[in-house]
């Protein structure tokens, strides 16, 4: 059966493959939110409802979408890697960039309510998309310490600065004056000598981004997590991460069908130790 005489338009649609045996990263990032985050009132200089909301959103895309294997989100942005051999939608940018995009959107106006339940939001919130694809392990690591860097940086900048403001009653431009040309260390010693504050005992939340992966739940005899103490503690927090993720335990001593899901951290993934405990993430 032909066509129509109008189908020779569909022609004019081209292929945008994404380039095989590639690693592609996809960031979204809230548009606009310097206003977003003032029109609703976030708390500065980090908003943890507004942050987990966007952890969230970013959990949904996890969840539908199976070939992501790590994330990344600070801010109002969101760095998703996909595995290297994914074939999604035969690797088509658009169809990707925008169903990732759309997804990620709408779940962050979906479960507005929920994070912040006594706040209207007053108009649609937009993200915008971009993928970017590296050839090999060592870039893909070097774009996630990027953007970890960039959560440290600017963490830190922002931490000085609003204690100044908000704790020291210094003007904004005060503040920006008494941090021009500061390095890491004389920011790290403005906030404990005069206000008190350990940078390192701010939320990791907020100092290091979130980290989502995705991993064997180990119902029974956990592995102490990083940065937990006690096996309870672990136990504790694998269980409540894999209910919220609908996922039923199994009772002690039941035999034990291992799943994956996906888990959040607030680690560290400048460094080795991450990439060496999770091989697979750069496998392929
Ligand atoms: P863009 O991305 O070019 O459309 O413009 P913006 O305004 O989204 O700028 P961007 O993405 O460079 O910076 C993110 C903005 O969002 C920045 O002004 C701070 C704000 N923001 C993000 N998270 C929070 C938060 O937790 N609390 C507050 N108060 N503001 C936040
Ligand atoms: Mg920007
Ligand atoms: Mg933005
Ligand atoms: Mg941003
Ligand atoms: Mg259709």
């Amino acid at each position: 059966m032909t066509g129509s005489r109008y189908e020779y338009v569909k022609n004019f649609e081209l292929p945008d493959p994404i380039l095989p045996g590639t690693f592609m990263v996809l960031r979204i990032d809230g548009r606009a939110f310097h206003r977003l985050s003032s029109e609703h009132g976030f708390v500065k200089p980090n908003d943890e409802r507004a942050l987990e909301l966007m952890d969230h959103a970013a959990r949904d895309v996890m969840n539908e979408f199976k070939d992501i294997v790590l994330a990344f989100g600070e801010s109002d942005e969101y760095s998703f890697l996909f595995r290297k051999s994914t074939s999604l939608y035969n690797r088509r940018h658009s169809k990707i960039l925008t169903t990732v995009t759309s997804l990620f959107t709408s779940s962050y106006v979906y479960n507005w309510s929920r994070y912040l339940p006594n706040i209207a939001l007053k108009y649609p919130p937009t993200f915008d998309g971009r993928i970017v694809v590296y050839p090999s392990p060592k870039e893909v690591r070097d774009y996630f310490a990027w953007r970890q860097a960039d959560t440290h940086i600017n963490n830190l900048y922002n931490a000085v600065f609003w204690a100044l403001v908000q704790q020291g009653g210094e003007t904004t431009a005060n503040a920006h004056s008494i941090l021009r040309g500061t390095v890491s260390s004389q920011k790290h010693e403005i906030l404990h000598s005069r206000f008190g504050i350990n940078y390192n005992s701010i939320s990791a939340r907020f100092r290091k981004g979130s980290v989502f992966v995705r991993e064997r739940v180990q119902p029974v005899s956990v592995v102490p997590l990083e940065g937990y103490s006690g096996q309870n503690k672990a136990y504790k927090d694998v269980s409540d991460r894999a209910t919220s993720e609908g996922i039923l335990l199994p009772q002690k001593g039941k035999k034990v069908k291992l799943r994956f899901t996906v888990l959040l951290y607030h680690c560290d993934i400048i460094g080795d130790v991450f990439w060496d405990q999770r091989p697979n993430i750069l496998q392929e």
